[in-house]
Protein backbone atom coordinates (compact mmCIF):
# COMPACT_ATOMS: atom_id res chain seq x y z
CA UNK A 1 0.00 0.00 0.00
CA UNK A 2 1.55 3.24 -1.22
CA UNK A 3 -1.32 5.63 0.83
CA UNK A 4 -0.14 6.39 4.56
CA UNK A 5 -1.98 8.62 7.41
CA UNK A 6 0.36 10.45 8.95
CA UNK A 7 -0.41 12.31 12.15
CA UNK A 8 1.55 15.51 13.35
CA UNK A 9 1.36 15.87 17.31
CA UNK A 10 2.98 17.90 19.99
CA UNK A 11 2.68 20.60 22.01
CA UNK A 12 1.75 23.97 20.93
CA UNK A 13 4.56 26.01 19.43
CA UNK A 14 6.91 22.75 18.58
CA UNK A 15 6.59 23.85 15.10
CA UNK A 16 3.47 21.14 13.88
CA UNK A 17 2.10 24.00 11.63
CA UNK A 18 5.19 24.68 10.29
CA UNK A 19 6.22 21.13 9.39
CA UNK A 20 2.76 20.58 8.04
CA UNK A 21 3.32 23.61 5.74
CA UNK A 22 6.62 21.96 4.73
CA UNK A 23 5.06 18.49 4.08
CA UNK A 24 2.27 19.65 2.12
CA UNK A 25 2.74 23.09 0.63
CA UNK A 26 0.01 24.22 -1.48
CA UNK A 27 -1.85 21.03 -0.95
CA UNK A 28 -4.19 22.06 2.36
CA UNK A 29 -7.85 21.78 3.48
CA UNK A 30 -8.97 23.51 6.51
CA UNK A 31 -12.21 22.78 7.68
CA UNK A 32 -13.42 21.95 11.92
CA UNK A 33 -13.58 18.10 13.75
CA UNK A 34 -16.35 16.46 14.04
CA UNK A 35 -19.12 18.02 16.71
CA UNK A 36 -16.03 21.01 18.13
CA UNK A 37 -14.76 24.42 16.46
CA UNK A 38 -11.38 23.24 16.76
CA UNK A 39 -9.51 23.84 13.22
CA UNK A 40 -8.44 20.49 11.38
CA UNK A 41 -6.08 20.62 8.99
CA UNK A 42 -5.17 18.09 6.08
CA UNK A 43 -2.77 17.94 3.06
CA UNK A 44 -1.44 15.52 0.65
CA UNK A 45 2.55 15.24 0.76
CA UNK A 46 4.09 12.72 -2.15
CA UNK A 47 7.79 11.19 -1.63
CA UNK A 48 8.69 8.17 -3.67
CA UNK A 49 6.00 6.36 -4.81
CA UNK A 50 3.96 7.15 -2.02
CA UNK A 51 0.54 9.79 -1.12
CA UNK A 52 0.89 10.78 2.76
CA UNK A 53 -1.99 12.60 4.08
CA UNK A 54 -1.01 14.54 6.49
CA UNK A 55 -3.00 15.90 9.33
CA UNK A 56 -2.07 18.65 11.53
CA UNK A 57 -3.55 17.19 15.41
CA UNK A 58 -4.17 19.91 17.71
CA UNK A 59 -1.22 21.20 20.06
CA UNK A 60 -1.64 20.15 24.02
CA UNK A 61 0.60 19.29 26.81
CA UNK A 62 -1.58 16.78 27.94
CA UNK A 63 -4.23 14.14 26.59
CA UNK A 64 -6.02 14.20 29.29
CA UNK A 65 -9.72 15.38 28.87
CA UNK A 66 -9.69 19.17 30.10
CA UNK A 67 -9.83 20.67 27.02
CA UNK A 68 -11.72 20.53 23.32
CA UNK A 69 -8.30 19.93 22.05
CA UNK A 70 -6.79 17.36 24.02
CA UNK A 71 -9.88 15.36 23.65
CA UNK A 72 -9.83 15.68 19.83
CA UNK A 73 -6.18 14.83 19.85
CA UNK A 74 -6.41 12.01 22.19
CA UNK A 75 -9.70 10.64 20.41
CA UNK A 76 -8.16 10.97 17.21
CA UNK A 77 -5.35 8.70 18.65
CA UNK A 78 -7.49 6.21 20.48
CA UNK A 79 -9.27 5.44 17.72
CA UNK A 80 -5.69 4.38 15.91
CA UNK A 81 -6.76 5.42 12.33
CA UNK A 82 -3.04 6.41 11.28
CA UNK A 83 -0.11 4.05 10.07
CA UNK A 84 2.59 6.96 11.47
CA UNK A 85 2.43 9.88 14.36
CA UNK A 86 5.15 12.53 13.97
CA UNK A 87 5.59 13.72 17.07
CA UNK A 88 6.94 17.42 16.90
CA UNK A 89 9.50 18.05 19.65
CA UNK A 90 10.96 21.74 20.68
CA UNK A 91 14.70 20.45 20.58
CA UNK A 92 15.06 23.44 23.20
CA UNK A 93 12.61 22.23 25.69
CA UNK A 94 12.56 18.56 25.85
CA UNK A 95 12.13 17.66 29.09
CA UNK A 96 8.91 19.82 29.09
CA UNK A 97 8.29 18.20 25.65
CA UNK A 98 8.64 14.31 26.56
CA UNK A 99 6.05 14.35 28.97
CA UNK A 100 3.53 14.53 25.87
CA UNK A 101 5.73 12.17 24.29
CA UNK A 102 5.69 9.65 26.69
CA UNK A 103 1.68 9.98 27.07
CA UNK A 104 1.66 8.97 23.47
CA UNK A 105 3.77 5.92 23.75
CA UNK A 106 2.07 4.67 27.07
CA UNK A 107 -0.99 4.90 24.36
CA UNK A 108 0.71 2.27 22.33
CA UNK A 109 1.07 5.07 19.52
CA UNK A 110 2.98 4.55 16.89
CA UNK A 111 5.24 7.25 16.94
CA UNK A 112 8.34 8.97 14.80
CA UNK A 113 10.21 11.59 17.71
CA UNK A 114 11.17 14.35 15.52
CA UNK A 115 13.55 16.67 17.28
CA UNK A 116 12.55 19.83 15.84
CA UNK A 117 14.04 23.47 16.59
CA UNK A 118 17.43 22.07 16.22
CA UNK A 119 18.80 25.58 15.24
CA UNK A 120 17.60 26.91 18.75
CA UNK A 121 19.17 23.97 20.73
CA UNK A 122 22.32 24.32 19.31
CA UNK A 123 21.97 28.19 19.90
CA UNK A 124 21.49 27.36 23.30
CA UNK A 125 25.07 24.75 23.24
CA UNK A 126 22.20 21.90 24.25
CA UNK A 127 23.46 18.32 22.82
CA UNK A 128 21.21 15.71 22.06
CA UNK A 129 22.39 12.32 22.02
CA UNK A 130 19.72 10.41 19.63
CA UNK A 131 21.01 7.25 19.13
CA UNK A 132 20.39 7.07 23.23
CA UNK A 133 17.17 9.13 22.91
CA UNK A 134 15.79 6.49 20.82
CA UNK A 135 16.73 3.57 22.57
CA UNK A 136 15.33 4.74 25.88
CA UNK A 137 12.10 5.71 23.86
CA UNK A 138 12.15 3.18 21.48
CA UNK A 139 11.31 5.14 18.57
CA UNK A 140 13.19 6.46 15.61
CA UNK A 141 14.60 10.30 16.69
CA UNK A 142 14.99 12.50 13.37
CA UNK A 143 16.22 15.93 13.65
CA UNK A 144 14.82 18.81 11.99
CA UNK A 145 14.38 22.61 11.52
CA UNK A 146 11.09 23.31 10.37
CA UNK A 147 11.43 26.47 9.92
CA UNK A 148 14.16 26.21 7.38
CA UNK A 149 13.05 22.89 5.73
CA UNK A 150 16.56 21.33 7.22
CA UNK A 151 15.80 17.87 7.54
CA UNK A 152 12.07 16.89 5.63
CA UNK A 153 13.56 14.73 3.36
CA UNK A 154 15.17 12.74 5.47
CA UNK A 155 11.87 12.81 8.13
CA UNK A 156 9.94 11.64 5.26
CA UNK A 157 12.28 8.35 4.61
CA UNK A 158 11.85 7.32 8.12
CA UNK A 159 8.18 7.99 8.03
CA UNK A 160 8.17 5.00 4.91
CA UNK A 161 10.71 2.93 6.43
CA UNK A 162 8.48 3.20 9.67
CA UNK A 163 5.10 2.95 8.43
CA UNK A 164 4.90 -0.17 10.50
CA UNK A 165 5.72 -0.02 13.37
CA UNK A 166 5.42 -2.69 16.01
CA UNK A 167 2.74 -2.95 18.35
CA UNK A 168 4.50 -2.32 21.40
CA UNK A 169 4.22 0.21 24.24
CA UNK A 170 6.16 1.76 26.77
CA UNK A 171 5.67 0.81 29.97
CA UNK A 172 6.57 2.99 32.97
CA UNK A 173 7.42 0.92 36.74
CA UNK A 174 5.13 2.58 38.96
CA UNK A 175 5.80 0.90 41.81
CA UNK A 176 4.71 -2.44 43.56
CA UNK A 177 1.61 -0.53 44.84
CA UNK A 178 0.40 1.05 41.88
CA UNK A 179 1.65 -2.05 39.35
CA UNK A 180 -0.75 -4.42 41.28
CA UNK A 181 -3.36 -2.79 41.18
CA UNK A 182 -2.68 -2.19 37.78
CA UNK A 183 -2.89 -5.80 36.93
CA UNK A 184 -6.26 -6.36 39.03
CA UNK A 185 -8.12 -3.37 37.06
CA UNK A 186 -7.19 -4.86 33.88
CA UNK A 187 -8.33 -8.13 34.89
CA UNK A 188 -11.44 -6.64 35.68
CA UNK A 189 -11.81 -4.92 32.32
CA UNK A 190 -11.23 -8.41 30.41
CA UNK A 191 -14.16 -9.87 32.40
CA UNK A 192 -16.35 -7.44 31.10
CA UNK A 193 -14.61 -7.06 27.77
CA UNK A 194 -14.05 -3.93 28.03
CA UNK A 195 -12.30 -1.68 25.37
CA UNK A 196 -11.28 -4.37 23.30
CA UNK A 197 -9.55 -1.97 20.51
CA UNK A 198 -7.76 0.29 23.30
CA UNK A 199 -4.43 -0.35 24.98
CA UNK A 200 -5.53 -2.37 28.49
CA UNK A 201 -3.02 -0.79 30.19
CA UNK A 202 -3.31 2.38 29.32
CA UNK A 203 -6.71 2.33 30.06
CA UNK A 204 -6.33 1.07 33.71
CA UNK A 205 -3.64 3.92 34.34
CA UNK A 206 -5.97 6.19 33.51
CA UNK A 207 -8.99 4.93 35.66
CA UNK A 208 -6.64 4.96 38.68
CA UNK A 209 -5.52 8.37 37.77
CA UNK A 210 -9.26 9.05 38.07
CA UNK A 211 -9.47 10.09 34.55
CA UNK A 212 -13.22 11.83 34.11
CA UNK A 213 -13.03 10.61 30.13
CA UNK A 214 -11.83 7.30 30.73
CA UNK A 215 -14.49 6.74 33.94
CA UNK A 216 -17.61 7.63 31.59
CA UNK A 217 -16.24 5.36 28.98
CA UNK A 218 -15.53 2.76 31.30
CA UNK A 219 -19.50 3.43 32.55
CA UNK A 220 -20.83 3.84 29.17
CA UNK A 221 -19.04 0.17 28.07
CA UNK A 222 -19.56 -2.13 30.75
CA UNK A 223 -22.75 -0.17 33.14
CA UNK A 224 -22.87 1.85 36.30
CA UNK A 225 -22.95 -0.66 38.71
CA UNK A 226 -19.93 -3.41 37.36
CA UNK A 227 -18.11 0.14 36.81
CA UNK A 228 -18.96 0.78 40.24
CA UNK A 229 -16.58 -2.24 41.47
CA UNK A 230 -13.45 -1.22 39.51
CA UNK A 231 -13.94 2.48 41.35
CA UNK A 232 -14.71 1.20 44.57
CA UNK A 233 -11.31 -1.19 44.15
CA UNK A 234 -9.23 1.40 43.48
CA UNK A 235 -10.71 3.83 46.13
CA UNK A 236 -9.76 1.80 48.82
CA UNK A 237 -6.48 0.78 48.02
CA UNK A 238 -6.02 4.75 47.65
CA UNK A 239 -6.93 5.16 50.78
CA UNK A 240 -4.08 2.62 52.19
CA UNK A 241 -1.59 4.26 49.61
CA UNK A 242 1.08 6.96 50.34
CA UNK A 243 0.26 9.06 48.43
CA UNK A 244 -3.09 9.95 45.88
CA UNK A 245 -2.19 7.69 42.72
CA UNK A 246 -2.57 10.46 39.96
CA UNK A 247 0.67 11.98 42.27
CA UNK A 248 2.31 8.72 42.41
CA UNK A 249 2.04 8.37 38.51
CA UNK A 250 2.87 11.71 37.65
CA UNK A 251 5.91 11.45 39.84
CA UNK A 252 6.98 8.34 38.02
CA UNK A 253 6.61 10.03 34.55
CA UNK A 254 8.63 12.48 35.69
CA UNK A 255 11.24 10.51 37.47
CA UNK A 256 11.37 8.85 34.31
CA UNK A 257 11.98 11.52 31.66
CA UNK A 258 14.81 12.82 34.45
CA UNK A 259 16.85 9.81 33.80
CA UNK A 260 16.18 9.93 30.09
CA UNK A 261 17.71 13.51 29.68
CA UNK A 262 20.29 12.47 32.31
CA UNK A 263 21.68 9.81 29.77
CA UNK A 264 20.50 11.44 27.11
CA UNK A 265 21.66 15.01 27.15
CA UNK A 266 24.69 17.26 27.22
CA UNK A 267 23.72 20.84 28.88
CA UNK A 268 27.12 23.41 28.91
CA UNK A 269 27.98 24.67 31.81
CA UNK A 270 26.83 27.19 33.65
CA UNK A 271 29.55 28.86 34.47
CA UNK A 272 30.54 28.95 30.83
CA UNK A 273 28.03 30.70 30.23
CA UNK A 274 28.38 33.76 28.17
CA UNK A 275 28.16 37.28 31.07
CA UNK A 276 25.47 39.86 29.46
P1 LIG B 1 2.67 24.90 16.37
O1 LIG B 1 1.97 25.65 17.45
O2 LIG B 1 3.24 23.63 16.89
O3 LIG B 1 1.83 24.70 15.16
O4 LIG B 1 3.95 25.78 15.99
P2 LIG B 1 4.18 26.70 14.71
O5 LIG B 1 4.42 25.90 13.48
O6 LIG B 1 3.11 27.71 14.65
O7 LIG B 1 5.58 27.37 15.09
C1 LIG B 1 5.75 28.24 16.18
C2 LIG B 1 6.88 29.20 15.87
O8 LIG B 1 8.12 28.50 15.79
C3 LIG B 1 6.74 29.91 14.54
O9 LIG B 1 7.17 31.23 14.72
C4 LIG B 1 7.67 29.14 13.61
O10 LIG B 1 8.18 29.93 12.57
C5 LIG B 1 8.77 28.74 14.55
N1 LIG B 1 9.47 27.49 14.16
C6 LIG B 1 8.95 26.35 13.69
N2 LIG B 1 9.89 25.44 13.48
C7 LIG B 1 11.09 26.02 13.84
C8 LIG B 1 12.46 25.56 13.88
O11 LIG B 1 12.79 24.41 13.57
N3 LIG B 1 13.38 26.45 14.31
C9 LIG B 1 13.05 27.72 14.71
N4 LIG B 1 14.03 28.50 15.13
N5 LIG B 1 11.78 28.16 14.70
C10 LIG B 1 10.80 27.33 14.27
MG1 LIG C 1 -0.22 24.99 14.89
K1 LIG D 1 2.49 0.55 19.23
Amino acid sequence: NTELKVALAGNPNSGKTTMFNELTGSRQHVGNWPGVTVEKKTGRAFYQDYSLEVIDLPGTYSLGAYSEDEVVARDFLTAGDYDVVLNIINSANLDRNLYFTIQLLEMGVDLIAVLNMADEAEKKGIKIDKKKLGQMLGTPVVETVASRGRGIKRLLEKTIENRNLSEASLKIDYGTEVEELIAEVIELLKENDFSQQLNQRWAAVKLIEHDPEAVKLLEREIGASKAKKIKSLIAERELKAEDDFDNIIINKKYEFINKIIEESVTRPEVDQEPEN
